[in-house]
Order: structure tokens, then C-alpha cells, then sequence
């Protein structure tokens, strides 16, 4: 089954939840174990974002020891044509709309544009929005962030993603960010979109997933949480509030 029907079988039973793997922030078996613990909680998917200074290697040894492990799908979100690898089950094919660099928005994906048709690796078109404080990505991309009160600007960016013919709108307030995405700027674009809305960033306990969610979230991702102690229980309760 591909990847894509799979996310649209688990959207109809209710909220998704993506486990966002840095392979720079651990060894390859390391991130192979967070893995299989988010499987075994619940997590949906996982997913591989590669930062700009990710290598070929790390990348390939760290997503042979994730697919060792699990059996949920193993998706890749390249930060740029610099580290690729062809065993995921699928790769987010993205275009940061919000970015002032120009290379983060269609510069990367058209230097590999051709390999990746030719493998015939699923692609997965989805439409990125950096929200303030975007952090790491808002800079490396030189973003010009949505302040976290614009709703307005938030929904028109969404429905121009749906609008260019994105299956997914992915809004990003950055790795580690203080706080989630508004609850009222996730409601605001959840009004105007018909295609799935994924919410990422600082979203760290289950009363952060569940206004998330409640604010109309159709996936949620956390990252940051599996790297420190305890982040089984976490990631747990992060589960429950998302899949109550
Ligand atoms: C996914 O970047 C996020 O969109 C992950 O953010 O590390 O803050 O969970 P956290």
C-alpha cells in the first residue's frame, strides 16, 4: 500500500501522529530505538528530517537502522538534493512557500527532480509554512515568518498551497520552539483548507496535542520530546490526548 493511502485510511479514523527523527542528534542505533518505541506507543509514521549539514552516510545508516526496527512507514524530508536515499517508503516532496531563500522553495527539489521520478520513489507533495519563531529552519531558509498573530496571512499562504496542488499544508513553528502553532491560527487556516493539515513544533505534553487536534490539527508531529528521559511516558500521553 502506498504511503499516501495509508495516511488517508488512518485520517479517516481520526488525528495522525508523525515522530520526527533528526539523524544529526543520535547514533543510527539510537534513532533506530526511538523509533520502535514511538511504533510501539502508537506513532503512525516517522520521519526523517534532514538539516542542511546532514552526510550521505549518517543518512543511510541511520534509516537502514529505523527500518530495521518498525513496520509503520519511514518517510524522508529532505532539507536539499545533499543527502538522499532511495529505502524510505516515501519521501515528502516539499516546497518551504514561505522562504526568502530561493533554494529552499524549488531550487532543491529541481536538482533532484529527475532521480527521484526515475526511482520511482513515492513522493509526497506537501507545502511547508514557517510560522514565528521557525527557529533553525527560519533561518537556514531565511523565512519571512508569519508572526503568530497574522490568521489572516496564515490561511490565504495554506489555500495558495492547496490552491498550487499540495496534498498536505504543513505548519512549522520550528525544532524545539517554545510553543506550539496558535490554536487560533490553526483554526483560521483549518476554516479555508480542504486538504490535510499537518502541525508541528513545540507541542511537548498532551494538553499541547490536544489543543492542537481540538483546533482542527489532522497530524501531528513531535520531535523534540524523544530526545530527552522519560520520553516514552511522553510520547504516550501525547498519544492518548491525540487519539482519545
Ligand atoms: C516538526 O519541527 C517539528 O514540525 C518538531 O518540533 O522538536 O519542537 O517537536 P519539536
Amino acid at each position: 500500500m502506498s504511503v499516501t493511502q495509508y495516511l488517508k485510511d488512518k485520517l479517516k479514523r481520526g488525528t495522525v501522529h508523525i515522530t520526527l527523527i533528526d539523524p544529526m542528534k543520535q547514533s543510527p542505533e539510537a534513532a533506530g530505538r526511538l523509533a520502535l518505541t514511538a511504533q510501539e506507543v502508537g506513532s503512525d509514521l516517522i520521519l526523517v528530517a534532514g538539516l542542511s549539514g546532514l552526510s550521505q552516510r549518517n543518512l543511510l545508516e541511520t534509516t537502514r537502522a529505523i527500518k530495521e526496527k518498525i513496520s509503520i512507514p519511514l518517510v524522508y524530508s529532505p532539507a536539499g538534493a545533499e543527502a538522499l536515499c532511495f529505502s524510505f517508503d516515501a519521501l515528502f516532496f516539499g516546497s518551504l512557500l514561505n522562504a526568502k531563500n530561493p533554494s529552499y522553495v524549488c531550487g532543491g527539489q529541481a536538482q533532484a527532480a529527475i532521480i527521484l521520478k526515475r526511482m520511482e520513489l513515492e513522493t509526497i507533495p506537501v507545502g511547508y509554512i514557517v510560522v514565528e519563531p521557525g527557529i533553525k529552519v527560519g533561518e537556514a531558509a531565511s523565512v519571512d515568518l508569519i508572526s503568530r498573530d497574522n490568521y489572516w496571512l496564515a490561511a490565504n499562504y495554506a489555500v495558495a498551497a492547496e490552491l498550487f496542488g499540495m496534498g498536505y499544508v504543513y505548519f512549522e513553528s520550528g525544532l524545539n520552539a517554545a510553543q506550539p502553532i496558535p490554536a487560533g491560527m490553526i483554526r483560521a487556516v483549518k476554516k479555508e483548507l480542504l486538504v490535510p493539515l499537518i502541525v508541528g513544533g513545540g507541542i511537548r505534553t498532551a494538553v499541547d496535542a490536544r489543543r492542537v487536534r481540538q483546533a482542527g490539527a489532522d497530524m501531528v508531529v513531535t520531535g523534540t520530546i524523544i530526545e530527552n528521559a522519560g520520553y516514552r511516558e511522553r510520547l504516550r500521553s501525547i498519544l492518548s490526548a491525540l487519539k482519545d
